[in-house]
């Protein structure tokens, strides 16, 4: 059997149309992608946040807070609920998530590899019992708590030198809680 050269069989493509194909698969792509939206506006938070190192998941607190006002969110749709520590938060945002009351969880620790014994421990059963809670419960949320080796470390992160994880929190929790509403129609 004859084959036909390749070079016979494919137009040769001019770079003109090359990049007309190019722009076309990224428009098609930008129309495809969905993303949610920064906008807090009519709907209802729970806030879970450690007391222990109050110092540190403070400051988180505040910035969060200031989050989701700045970005639209009305302080009564707002609740904040405190726990000892960082071990207690996934529980009590399991608990917040089941109510059905909330479109997003945020959830803020402080965990210093210092102070903890077992520590590599903690933050995963932490970790994977936020993700749990989002997973199995539906309702989005978000990962506030910082995993430390030092307090330095954490004190840059509440508000110093890397911006505050309780404010990115807080708008990973509003665009989640809208992406939820999207792509769920
Ligand atoms: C006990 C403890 C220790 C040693 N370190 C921390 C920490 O660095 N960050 C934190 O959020 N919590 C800590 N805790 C408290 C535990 O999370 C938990 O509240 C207690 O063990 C009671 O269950």
């Amino acid at each position: 059997m004859l084959h036909t050269p390749l070079s016979a069989r494919t137009k040769p493509i001019s770079p003109q149309s090359h990049r007309d194909t190019e722009k076309n698969t990224e428009a098609k792509i930008r129309l495809k992608t969905h993303a949610g939206k920064l906008d807090a506006s009519g709907l209802h938070f729970g806030i879970v946040v450690a007391r222990f190192n109050e110092f540190i998941t403070d400051r988180l607190l505040r910035s969060a807070y200031d989050g989701l006002l700045r970005s639209g969110a009305k302080d009564q749709d707002i609740n904040i609920i405190r726990v000892p520590g960082s071990f207690e938060i996934p529980s009590a945002a399991r608990t917040l998530a089941e109510t059905g009351k909330y479109d997003a969880i945020i959830c803020l620790g402080c965990l210093l590899r210092g102070d903890t014994a077992h520590y590599d421990v903690i933050v995963n059963e932490v970790t994977r019992g936020i993700g749990q809670s989002a997973q199995e419960t539906g309702v989005p949320h978000a990962f506030g708590v910082l995993t430390c080796d030092t307090l330095e470390q954490a004190i840059d992160r509440a508000g110093l030198k890397m911006g505050n994880k309780g404010f990115e929190a807080a708008l990973a929790a509003i665009e989640m809680a809208n992406l939820k509403k999207t792509i769920s129609r």
